[in-house]
C-alpha cells in the first residue's frame, strides 16, 4: 500500500468518482493500537472495480472506523478518498438515520422507523461534508456515480459546490410508495437532493415510478417528454430501472471448480447425507424474513408432511449491524426459533436447523449453494437480493430449486422461481413443501430458465447500462481515457 506521498495532492482531478458511505476496504484497528487495511469485496467493488481501473477512477467512502484521520491513499491501485465519520456521526447519521430511520421506512416500515431531528441533522451534516471532499476530488467535467441511501442529499450538494459535474445516483434498497414515503418529515430534502442528479436509477420500474410520482407531488419538479424523465431547475433529470446483478460467469466458475465441489459433497456428507437439503443465506436482517421460513420448516415437521431424518436445513445469518437495537432483538428471535425447532425435532448428533451466525468465504458459500437442493429466499421486501441470483449461477447441473419472495426486486427478472408471498405462511410452507418434492424435469426446466437471465445479465452489464444512459462513453471512446 502507498499513500499519496504529498498528503494525496497527487491523486486529485480524476475523471470518475464512485461515491458510497464505505469505502471498497475497511480499516481495522488491532488490539496493540496499530492499524491495517482488510479487504471487503462486496458485490459492488466487484462491479465497479474494472471500470474505476480503466479509467483511473477514485473511491469516496467512509473507512469503517470512527475518528480514523486519513489522507488519500492508492491501495491495490484504486485511488481511495477517506472520509471522516466522528463516533457522534457514526451514531446519528449511520446507525440513526440511515438504519433506523431511511432503512425500515424504505423496506414498507416492516419495523417502525424513528424520527429524530438530531439524526437528521446529522446525516446533512454528513452528506454535507461528502460533498467538499467530492468537489476536491472530481477533475473539470467528471462524472460522479453516487451509491445508495446514506448519500441522497449529496447529488444537490454537490451540484451547488460544483455544476459542471455530471452527477449519476443509484439506489441500491426499494424506494417506497407516496403513502409511505410521505412519514418522513424531511420528504421534500430528500427528493431535492436526489433531484441534484442527472440521472437517478432504481433496481425495479416501480421504484421508479414512485419517485417520479413524488418528485412531482412535492417538488417543483414537472414530468419530462419521456416517461423516464423528470424536469426540475431547468433540467431535465433522467429517472430509470437498472436491476443490478452478480459477476455470474467468474461465480459460475468457481462453483464448478474441483475443490468447491468436493466440498460441496463433504457439507452433505457432514450434514448426515440427508435426501434433501434446505439453505437459507442472508445478512442477519429483518427485512429478510428468516422466520418466516423458520416457521415454514416448524410446521411442515409439525404435520409430519416432512422427517428431520431426512430433510436438514442450514441457515447463515451474516453478522450485520450489531450495535441497532431492533437487530440486537430480531437475533434473540431468530435463535430462540433455532433453539425451539431442534429442541422438538432433532436428535443427537442430528439437528434439523444447523444455525451460523458466521460470515464464511467465498468459495465456502459456493460450496453450499452447490450443496442445497432448496435454497429459502424470503425477505418481506429486499431491493434487489442478490443471493437469489448467486444460487442460480452456482447451479451449472441445473440441480436444486429457488424458492423466492414476490417481495424482492429479483423476482421481477426470476419469473421461474417457486414465487411465494412471505407473509402467508401457508404459501411459504407448501412452497417449500413443492420444492422439497418437486420432479428433477421440472426441477431442471425451471434452473434452465433461470440460468438463461443470470448468466446473460450480469453485474458489468448493469454498470455499462447506467453508465450509458448517464451519457459517460466507454474508456475506448473517451478521447481523454
Ligand atoms: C443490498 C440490498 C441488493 C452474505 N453472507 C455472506 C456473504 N454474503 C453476500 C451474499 C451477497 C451479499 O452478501 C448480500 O447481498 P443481498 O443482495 O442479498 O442483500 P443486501 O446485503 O441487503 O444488499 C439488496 C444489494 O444491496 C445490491 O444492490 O440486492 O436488495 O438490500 O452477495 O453472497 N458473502 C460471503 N460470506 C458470507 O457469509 N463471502
Amino acid at each position: 500500500m502507498t499513500d499519496g506521498g504529498d498528503g494525496g495532492k497527487d491523486l486529485m482531478g480524476a475523471e470518475f468518482v464512485v461515491v458510497a458511505n464505505r469505502l471498497p476496504v475497511d480499516l481495522e484497528r488491532l488490539p496493540d493500537g496499530t492499524q491495517r487495511w482488510k479487504h471487503s469485496p462486496g458485490g459492488l467493488v466487484t462491479a465497479l472495480e474494472p471500470m474505476l481501473r480503466s479509467r483511473e477512477g477514485a473511491w469516496v467512502g467512509w473507512p469503517g472506523l470512527a475518528d480514523a484521520d486519513l489522507d488519500p491513499l492508492v491501495e491495490d491501485g484504486l485511488k481511495l478518498h477517506p472520509v471522516r465519520l466522528s463516533a457522534q456521526d457514526v451514531e446519528d447519521y449511520y446507525e440513526g438515520f440511515s438504519n433506523s430511520t431511511l432503512w425500515p421506512l424504505y423496506h414498507d416500515v416492516v419495523a417502525p422507523p424513528a424520527y429524530h431531528r438530531h439524526w437528521w441533522q446529522a446525516y446533512v451534516r454528513v452528506n454535507k461534508r461528502f460533498a467538499k471532499v467530492v468537489a476536491e476530488v472530481a477533475a473539470p467535467g467528471a462524472t460522479v456515480w453516487i451509491q445508495d441511501y446514506q448519500l441522497q442529499l449529496l447529488p444537490a450538494e454537490l451540484r451547488t459546490l460544483r455544476p459542471d459535474l455530471r452527477i449519476g445516483f443509484f439506489l441500491h434498497i426499494p424506494f417506497p410508495p407516496t403513502e409511505l414515503f410521505k412519514q418522513l418529515p424531511w420528504r421534500d430534502r430528500i427528493i431535492e437532493g436526489l433531484l441534484g442528479a442527472d440521472l437517478v436509477g432504481f433496481h425495479t420500474p416501480g421504484g421508479a415510478r414512485n419517485f417520479r410520482q413524488l418528485a412531482t407531488n412535492l417538488t417543483a419538479a414537472t414530468p419530462g417528454h419521456g416517461r423516464n424523465q423528470v424536469v426540475y431547475g431547468g433540467r431535465t433529470v433522467k429517472v430509470g430501472a437498472f436491476p443490478i446483478s452478480i459477476d455470474s460467469a467468474a461465480l459460475a466458475e468457481l462453483s464448478r471448480s474441483p475443490q468447491v465441489q468436493d466440498r460441496a459433497r463433504q457439507i452433505r456428507a457432514d450434514l448426515g447425507d440427508p435426501e434433501r437439503v434446505i439453505l437459507g443465506v442472508d445478512r442477519l436482517d429483518y427485512t429478510k424474513g428468516i422466520n418466516v421460513r423458520l416457521l415454514g420448516l416448524e410446521e411442515l415437521l409439525a404435520e409430519g408432511r416432512i422427517d428431520a431424518e431426512n430433510v436438514v436445513m442450514v441457515q447463515l445469518a451474516t453478522p450485520s449491524r450489531e450495535r441497532v437495537e431492533h437487530y440486537r432483538r430480531m437475533r434473540n428471535d431468530i435463535e430462540q426459533s433455532v433453539g425451539r425447532i431442534n429442541g422438538e425435532y432433532a436428535r443427537v448428533g442430528h439437528p434439523v436447523l444447523h444455525y451460523l451466525h458466521q460470515s464464511l468465504p467465498r468459495d465456502e458459500l459456493a460450496a453450499f449453494f452447490v450443496a442445497a437442493d432448496v435454497m429459502l429466499v424470503t425477505p418481506l421486501r429486499d431491493g434487489m437480493n442478490l443471493v437469489a441470483k448467486e444460487y442460480v449461477a452456482c447451479r451449472s447441473d441445473l440441480g436444486g430449486v429457488l424458492v423466492l419472495s414476490e417481495f424482492t426486486g429479483a423476482a421481477i427478472e426470476l419469473k421461474d422461481a417457486v414465487l411465494v408471498n412471505p407473509h402467508d405462511t401457508d404459501g411459504v410452507k407448501n412452497a417449500l413443501y413443492a420444492a422439497l418434492t418437486m420432479s428433477s424435469d421440472e426441477g431442471r426446466r425451471r434452473m434452465r430458465a433461470l440460468r438463461r437471465q443470470v448468466m446473460t445479465h450480469d453485474v458489468d452489464r448493469w454498470a455499462r447500462s447506467f453508465l450509458d444512459a448517464l451519457g459517460l462513453p466507454a474508456p475506448e471512446e473517451n478521447p481523454d481515457g
